[in-house]
């Protein structure tokens, strides 16, 4: 933290995501504080703590606005408050047009290749629009009077927009942006309207980060075809409006160590001996798992016709191999999320009339929000872990599973087509998502695997998730973003 600090030139920091990194709600009249939940905000949380910078987010929630002082803002971490938490409030036209609409139905499914799924709606473009500049206007508000120019630093794909704002108030400010999920490619990224003004936002940033060298790439294309800038695909940067854009690939990792020390924990054990029993796991039962929110890109399906096909083709495994998918409700109400929901819980209920017995149930479901040491002891307890999405920017759950393998060692079984295959495609058993037989046929291969082979791919994965994780990946941001500068400082004074 004290490092990538530093790099910030003890320039004001402003960290800006649509989630914020602190909520606050109200249980039996008392005020409670959420915790970071998710490995990135744990991450840059003491980041920011020791930048003493600002984090501009939507405040959400009735509790959170009782939070305030002055300028919307409230200091945390509330035992030891070192830095400001500056809320966006939103009206519910906003929630519904820039989140559920224009984030959610139109960049969610163009940037995972789903444009069958888009819906552009008039008022979605113009509440991310207004959303975009009331974020804006925070950052610039935060900025305000602090000495030197700020270092921005964007989150993902709800903010596309607004660095073309503070650009324009804050010309020498430096500006990086992260985007979480994939990069189409330029025909893909055509079919959304508004992909001129789009690429607009992000030109103005001076770095904007990727997964992988893929989306850079595809970035790189659609900057080409769908504005009118200079691209130099031998510096991978773009020239456009009078600013220069550099595009690099930062694959984002995980907190390993404390992965592997959860996965250890006594809270673990505790959790999973009471899942086990509640949901009638034997001991001497080969468990397969899938942790995700229930989302369309994340394959599952398509991941349960495999199962479904290799329980039809290997009777030898059924009342062996148990599955167990962890499902949590994600996007409700938006319409191809509410299918997902049907589609996976008839898909489960079918599989488990067809092949359950009084003794053994295949697919054991959950859509419980489950605590983090129960995740572990889900990877730990797991022989397989099935992390096949159909698209997905990285995968932080193939990285933890891996990391989590702290007992007999499981096997990564992983899609081709997610992010995290660019690291971890070796060392797994490769699948596509698509291919039902093909599916089936890696996972008995995967079952077939001998110790020994399963100890050495579990050390080769775990040395590539403790080799690149979650403090490596910002560092290597903040060196990246102190590289440009000095780059450009050294062209003024020539
Ligand atoms: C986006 C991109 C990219 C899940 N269920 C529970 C729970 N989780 C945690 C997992 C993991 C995280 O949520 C999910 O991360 P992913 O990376 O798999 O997926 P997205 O949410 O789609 O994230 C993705 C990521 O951004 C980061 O850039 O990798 O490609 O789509 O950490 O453990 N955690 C707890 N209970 C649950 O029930 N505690």
């Amino acid at each position: 933290a004290e490092t990538v600090a530093r790099l910030c030139d003890d320039r004001e920091l402003v960290v800006a995501s649509n989630r914020e990194p602190y909520s606050h709600a109200r249980e039996d009249g008392e005020l409670t504080v959420d915790r970071p939940a998710g490995g990135l905000t744990a991450a840059l949380d003491p980041v920011m703590q020791a930048a003493e910078g600002t984090w501009v987010a939507w405040g959400d929630g009735d509790a959170d606005r009782e939070v305030v002082g002055p300028d919307d803002a409230v200091a945390v971490p509330p035992e030891d408050p070192s830095y400001d938490l500056r809320r966006v409030w939103l009206t519910d036209e906003q929630v519904e047009g820039y989140y559920r609409g224009y984030s959610n139905r139109v960049l969610w499914p163009v940037c995972h290749l789903d444009i069958a799924k888009m819906t552009p709606r008039e008022e979605f473009w113009r509440e991310y629009r207004e959303t975009n500049a009331d974020f804006a206007d925070a950052i610039l508000d935060s900025t305000d009077g602090a000495d030197g120019d700020p270092v921005v630093w964007f989150q993902d794909y709800h903010l596309s927009l607004a660095p073309r704002t503070v650009r324009e108030a804050r010309p020498d400010a430096f500006l990086a942006h992260f985007w979480h999920i994939p990069w189409p490619s330029w025909d893909v990224f055509r079919a959304c309207p508004q992909y001129e003004a789009l690429l607009d936002g992000l030109l103005a940033n001076d770095l904007v980060g990727f997964h992988t060298e893929e989306y850079c790439r595809n970035f790189l294309d659609c900057a080409d075809a769908g504005t009118d800038a200079r691209v130099d695909r031998s510096s991978g940067s773009v020239s456009y409006r009078g600013h220069r854009t550099f595009v690099r690939s930062f694959p984002l990792g995980i907190d390993a160590a404390r992965q592997a020390d959860l996965a250890e924990s006594d809270a673990a054990d505790e959790w999973w001996a009471q899942f086990r029993e509640a949901r009638g796991i034997d001991p001497s039962e080969t468990v397969a798992v899938g942790v995700e929110r229930l989302d369309y890109t994340k394959g599952i399906p398509e991941r349960l016709a495999a199962l479904e096909r290799f329980w039809e083709e290997n009777p030898e495994w059924r009342g062996d191999l148990t599955y167990v998918q962890k499902g949590t409700e994600s996007r409700s109400g938006i319409a191809a999320y509410d299918a997902l929901q049907d589609r996976v819980a008839d898909a489960v209920e079918r599989i488990n009339d067809r092949f359950g017995t009084d003794e053994w149930t295949p697919v054991v479901y959950t859509t419980d929000h489950l605590p983090e040491a129960g995740i572990a002891a889900l990877y730990r307890e797991a022989d397989l872990g099935l992390v096949t999405p159909v698209r997905d920017g990285m995968n932080l759950v193939a990285k933890e599973f891996a990391a989590a393998q702290t007992r007999d060692p499981g096997v990564l079984v992983l899609s081709e087509l997610a992010g995290a295959t660019e690291q971890l495609g070796e060392e797994s058993v490769l699948v596509h998502p698509y291919d039902t037989a093909g599916f089936a046929d890696a996972i008995g291969e995967a079952l077939s695997l001998s110790r020994a082979e399963r100890r050495q791919r579990t050390a080769d994965l775990q040395r590539a998730v403790h080799a690149e994780d979650v403090y490596d990946w910002l560092e290597s941001t903040f060196e990246t973003a102190a590289a440009i500068e000095r780059g450009r400082r050294s062209v003024r004074t020539t």
